[in-house]
């Protein structure tokens, strides 16, 4: 094991994007308000806002389309429509796990975030144990200024009693890794925009999603739930038609893939982070068989989409286009990583392979096999 780099007392959380997946929900309501004022969203403006305060967040899209009003306006305008929303927004992966293992483990924890007091409280009130699990809760409006300033997680660190060089801060805006640098603490960045962890160079570590945080680096207690290299996931299913890929996973890799359309299942793609799964595939009128895929951008290939890219693993005789394909995926194994070679994302992809196969057969993973989902046309 790594020696850690430093020893932390306590971890501060910011929320929006790094415990709650809020970005779907913030998207959706400035689309139907842009909408209004005869504008039209554009995702891309998603990076000017995250981790903003409302107010700026509000200012940079009143001033990108030029709406006739003023930014306070903007804000008292959409306020309602975000706290209809809160109940709507769902824990990012990982986060209930960090925060129960933290809890039990009697790390303290802090919650810091640039959104006002009373919107945490409403949204942190939709998942159960959240709000004991915080000893302190520090929102934007309860601070002179918000980060990139320095300010919130001071205070945060000041009611935890505990030095800010023994604070490890989880983040996934550059203003919120800004703001955890400047008060001199441990920063870990989780990116909630893909492929936007290049700009993260301020922070002391980069990952992927929480399921990658690997916390003996801090010097706080493991997780303990790791079997054989893999993590348990809640399962989830997928399922469709299998259509053409890029045409390259057997061609490039010797490796084929059964790719499903994203289009059908954008909403569940956006929900679990890029990585590499496995679980049981079901092919009608075929059988059951182990399966290993990946979800992501392929940094290798440099996609432009996040695309689903299963391996069964059987020999096959015959493609399969057009067939229907249903997933459950049990498992986690990796983030999705870039290789100088090819030859290098071969041997790693069949080293995931080797680590499916073997873990499927452990009962709580082999137990899914039976899932009527599997079978069900
Ligand atoms: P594409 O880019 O169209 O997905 P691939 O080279 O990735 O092409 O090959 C995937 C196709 O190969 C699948 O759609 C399926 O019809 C067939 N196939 C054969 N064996 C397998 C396997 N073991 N796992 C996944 N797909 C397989
Ligand atoms: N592509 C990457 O660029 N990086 C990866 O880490 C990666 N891991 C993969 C793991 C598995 C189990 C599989 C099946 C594929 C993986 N690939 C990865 C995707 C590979 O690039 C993909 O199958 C081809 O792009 C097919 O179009
Ligand atoms: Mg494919």
């Amino acid at each position: 094991m790594s020696v850690a780099r430093r020893l932390i007392k306590c971890v501060i959380l910011d929320l929006d994007g790094t415990l709650l997946n809020t970005d779907g929900i913030v998207c959706n309501v400035l689309k139907v308000s842009l909408g209004k004022y005869g504008k039209e969203w554009d995702g891309r403006e998603t990076l000017k806002i995250v981790g903003k305060t409302p107010l700026e967040a509000a200012s940079a899209v009143v001033e990108d389309y030029g709406l006739p009003c003023s930014p306070i306006e903007f804000v008292s305008e959409l306020s309602p429509q975000f706290s209809d929303q809160w109940c709507n927004i769902k824990a990012l992966p990982g986060a209930n796990r960090l925060i129960k293992h933290l809890k039990s483990n009697g790390v303290p924890m802090a919650l810091a975030s640039n959104s006002p007091r009373e919107s945490i409280d409403a949204k942190i009130s939709f998942h159960d144990g959240w709000k004991d699990s915080f000893s302190v809760l520090f929102g934007g409006d309860e601070v002179r200024t918000g980060k990139p300033s320095p300010d919130i997680f001071f205070e945060a660190a000041r009611r935890l009693k505990i030095e800010p060089s023994s604070c490890l801060v989880i983040e996934d805006s550059l203003p919120g890794v800004t703001a955890g640098k400047a008060a001199e603490m441990e920063v870990v960045a989780v990116p909630s925009l893909p492929k936007q962890s290049h700009l993260f160079t301020a922070a002391d570590e980069v990952i992927n999603s929480l399921l990658d945080l690997q916390l003996e680096k801090w010097g706080l207690p493991p997780f303990a739930d790791w079997v054989e290299r893999t993590l348990p996931v809640d399962p989830w299913y997928i399922g469709g038609p299998v259509i053409k890929g890029f045409g390259r996973g057997s061609k490039v890799l010797g490796i084929p893939t059964a790719n499903l359309s994203t289009k059908d299942y954008s909403d569940l793609l956006a929900e679990h982070p890029a990585g590499v799964y496995f679980g049981w595939a079901g092919l009608s009128g075929r059988g059951i068989f182990k399966m290993v895929m990946s979800i992501g951008w392929n940094p290798y290939f440099n996609n432009k989409e996040k695309t689903i890219e299963p391996w069964l693993l059987h020999e096959f005789t015959e493609d399969f286009y057009g067939e229907e394909l249903k997933l459950v995926i049990v498992g986690y194994i990796r983030p999705e990583v870039n290789f100088p070679t090819l030859e290098s994302l071969i041997a790693k992809i069949h080293e995931d392979r080797r680590v499916a196969e073997s873990a499927l057969e452990l009962p709580m993973y082999s137990s899914h096999k039976d899932d009527s989902y599997l079978r069900s046309s």
